[in-house]
């Protein structure tokens, strides 16, 4: 609940009030029982908008909304609603158009959203028709045209990638306000947007790593992981995550001042796991350990993760130490590579 609360200051809503119900399974109408809805409801508050931690079905969406009065957000809306505010370059803003049009799409039906303005006006009303089938039609046509320009800009993408064939890359991966982003600045001189707020990076960033040596190392900095990160929205940043899958090394950013970093990291496996990269080599980094006060904490991280390194990435703590055992691993990688090649 407290990541709830996070995501929607992030989304921009300052949470007012929260409900909590124990339930073995959901109710199939409304979610969450009746008489919790009853609740909610009579509170009348001062409130615009309710936001839900899991996904609900756009019925269910259409009956909380009729109960109780307001404005009903769930977990994906919210989520596809910061990476609107977030998108900056054009691959990011079409992949959230189409996400965001998905979402929608199943959505329309008795909510009279009229698309002609969002939409940017393709398309006229045909004689007889009623709204809804004007508005799916134009909700069917967009979605085809950004899946064309997806298609374009992945082009692009897989061309510069196959520029990168032959060099060692590492990406950046963690939970959202891990400091991937921080970490990245530090390694490679960079100034890219960080903010203590949940998914302020969307697009893969690649840079050299900062270093006098000859051979590079290239670091890419990636969109965070979040716990229920519904899988349409993984789907959507494919070509994102393209660069993950991609790279020789990861490097898996923990955020130590968390209360559940322990559990967030789970999530991250979990997540590179679905997508196949359960094996790939990986370099555990428990970054702000400068917030960490007590020494007996760093200790038993150094003795459970005997691997791992611990640094701060904003404060330049380790950050050496960290360049080292890159350029090690991308020795490694380059012996082995040779290798395979005599092979
Ligand atoms: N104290 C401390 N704060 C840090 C450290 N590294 C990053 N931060 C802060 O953590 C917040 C998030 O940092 P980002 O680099 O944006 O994190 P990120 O993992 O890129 O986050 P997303 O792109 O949103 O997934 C910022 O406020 C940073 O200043 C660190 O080593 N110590
Ligand atoms: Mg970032």
């Amino acid at each position: 609940m407290d990541e709830l609360a996070q995501l929607a200051d992030t989304a921009g809503a300052q949470t007012v009030a929260r409900f909590v119900q124990a339930r073995p399974k959901p109710d199939p109408a409304t979610y969450i029982g009746k008489g919790k809805v009853g609740e909610i409801a009579a509170q009348n508050g001062d409130f615009d908008v309710i936001i839900f931690d899991d996904d609900l079905s756009p019925a269910q969406a259409g009956s909380l909304e009729k109960a109780i009065g307001k404005r009903v957000v769930d977990r994906s809306g919210l989520i596809l609603d910061i990476f609107a505010r977030r998108a900056r370059t054009r691959e990011a803003r079409t992949q959230v158009e189409l996400a965001q049009l998905q979402y929608l799409l199943p959505r329309l039906a008795g909510r009279w959203v009229h698309l002609e303005r969002q939409v940017g006006g393709i398309g006229v009303r045909g004689p007889g028709e009623t709204q809804l089938e004007t508005d799916r039609r134009l909700v069917r046509k967009r979605i085809s045209q950004l899946n064309r320009e997806l298609k374009a800009i992945d082009q692009q993408r897989s061309n510069q990638r196959s520029r990168r064939q032959n060099l060692f890359k590492v990406a950046i991966v963690g939970y959202t306000n891990a400091g991937k982003s921080t970490l990245m600045n530090a390694l490679t001189d960079s100034q890219l947007f960080v903010e203590d707020r949940l998914f302020a990076t969307l697009d893969a960033t690649v840079r050299a790593m900062k270093s006098a040596d000859v051979n590079r190392v290239l670091l890419i900095d990636t969109v965070g992981f979040i716990r229920k990160l519904p899988h349409h929205l993984v789907a959507s940043f494919r070509s994102t995550l393209d660069e993950t899958v991609l790279a020789d090394l990861l490097l898996h950013v923990v955020d130590l001042s968390h209360p559940h970093w322990s559990e967030q990291m789970r999530q991250v496996d979990r997540t590179l796991e679905e997508m196949g990269l359960k094996d790939r080599s990986r370099l555990l980094v428990f970054n702000k350990a400068d917030k960490v006060e007590h020494a007996v904490e760093i200790q038993r991280i150094q003795n459970d993760y005997p691997d791992a390194e611990l640094i701060s990435a904003l404060r330049g703590i380790r950050v050496d130490a960290l360049k080292e055992r890159l350029r090690e691993a991308r020795d490694q990688w380059g012996k082995e590579k040779v290798m395979s090649y005599e092979l």
